[in-house]
């Protein structure tokens, strides 16, 4: 997470609102969209390590499992 959320807060201790992971984001454009899919496709069926953006629910495989967490949050900004 390299997003710069810039400024202070106006008010001394107000929390800042750090985003969390955004599930199914494989492109890390903070929206759940085709390009993700498209992502996922690509990388279909692959036996992957490490951090795989398309390997959603971190198996080390990118299937069904990954599918269903990504159309799960389908068409959600985060
Ligand atoms: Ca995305
Ligand atoms: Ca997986």
């Amino acid at each position: 997470m390299d997003q710069f959320l810039g400024g202070r807060p106006t008010e001394p201790n107000t929390p800042i609102a750090v985003p969390t992971a955004c599930v199914g984001d494989a492109n890390d454009d903070w929206r759940v969209d085709f390009q993700d899919l498209n992502m996922l496709l690509d990388a279909w069926g692959e036996d992957v390590s490490g951090d795989a953006p398309e390997d959603i629910d971190g198996n080390g495989l990118v299937d069904f499992g990954d599918l269903n967490i990504l159309l799960y949050h389908w068409d959600e900004s985060c």
